[in-house]
């Protein structure tokens, strides 16, 4: 998109000269035009309009992520409408990214609900010209022209099982995973490193007896956890690696009167956990904050569109209280932009939060 930029410029430049040459005195010979420094390339008045979407609507996680999106809007001068689909589906998601391909908007920041499905979708938003960033959860990289990452895979993988070891106690025993939809990038990524993970001998005390999908659904979730306790009556603990599924164990173990016998951890928003790692059933848990991700997310889209970065590595923007980042290629995850690190939430901190 610069490229297009520049050139308008370029060609005004020259027309000017032109006119220029046409008016002036005849024995002057025109002065050369000038060259165009990359920050004198205005944004195109018309790139205001961008939409966030989540895997699905009514998960508080990505709703405090659109507060962060509204705050970095609002900085820009630019519109973030928040639109996505009721559940975590691909499907549903694609027809309405096509939708919005058709409204041609400036820009897409998109969690995605499948990471191969939607890379035609995502390839045709950028061949209509729109800036394509996903957070939280990518499309392979031919999809998309940036990730913005929360954290590193390893780190969010690796405290799942060190808060779950710790949880088990030294004796160890039987641990779960109950994730978000078994086509989830994100959590199917994390999931993978956590196995990986668990073959450290530092963890051979801890047998994962199964991995269960709740599809970000609460009742889904919440009837996996129950169905969990019944199939392994000594299982210790359960890694939910979704804020849905993490909650809806949490409140399962409640209702079940398992607290002290099974404890729930993984990923999860303060607001939703602080009764849970209070009354025991979810002493610890991890997250990033996810308004921050998503404003971050914003200016990252707001600086594809307007040509000030190209998706390449190296490339550098500033976004705003976030301060500079720096847009980095992975061999798994391609040209991404990396937020920080998780961060782990207990007895101790959980008050001090308050999203
Ligand atoms: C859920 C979603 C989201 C994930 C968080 C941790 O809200 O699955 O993609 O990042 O959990």
């Amino acid at each position: 998109m610069k490229n297009r930029y520049l050139l308008i410029t370029l060609v005004t430049l020259i027309v000017l000269s032109f006119v220029i040459t046409a008016c002036g005195p005849t024995a002057e010979p025109a002065p050369a035009p000038a060259p165009v420094e990359e920050e004198e390339v205005a944004a195109p008045a018309e790139c205001t309009n961008y939409v966030l979407v989540p895997k699905n609507l009514g998960n508080p996680y990505f709703d405090t992520g659109n507060t962060g999106a509204q705050e970095a809007a609002g900085e820009l001068g630019i519109t973030v409408l928040y639109q996505g689909s009721a559940t975590a589906d691909a499907s549903e998601q694609i027809t309405l990214l096509n939708s919005l391909i058709a409204q041609q908007v400036c820009g897409l920041a998109i969690s995605a609900n499948d990471s191969d499905a939607l890379v035609p979708t995502g390839q045709a938003a950028m061949d209509a010209g729109i800036a394509v960033v996903t957070w939280d959860s990518a499309i392979a990289p031919a999809g998309r022209d940036l990730h913005i990452n929360q954290a590193e895979l390893e780190g969010i993988g690796r405290v799942q099982i060190e808060m779950a070891s710790r949880l088990a106690g030294d004796d160890g025993g039987q641990i779960a995973i109950l994730s978000a939809t078994s086509t989830a990038p994100n959590q199917n990524a994390w999931i993978e490193v956590m196995e990986e993970v668990l073959t450290e001998a530092e963890y051979a005390n801890l047998e994962l007896v199964e991995v269960v999908y709740g599809d970000d659904d609460d009742t889904k979730s919440y009837n996996e956890a129950q169905a969990l306790f019944t199939k392994y009556p000594d299982l210790k603990v359960i890694i939910a690696p979704t804020t849905v599924g993490i909650a809806a164990s949490a409140r399962a173990v409640t209702d079940a009167d398992l607290i002290g016998q099974v404890f729930v951890t993984g990923l999860g928003t303060p607001n939703q956990m602080r009764e849970y790692v209070k009354n025991g059933s979810s002493p610890e848990f991890a997250l990033w904050n996810p308004a921050d991700l998503a404003y971050l997310s914003v200016y990252a889209m707001h600086a594809l569109a307007i040509g000030e970065i190209e998706a390449q590595a190296g490339a550098t923007f500033t976004a705003g209280r976030l301060g500079q980042y720096t847009v980095q290629d992975d061999p798994d995850l391609g040209l991404n932009v990396l937020l920080g690190m998780p961060f782990v939430y207990d007895g101790d901190n959980i008050d001090d939060f308050d999203w």
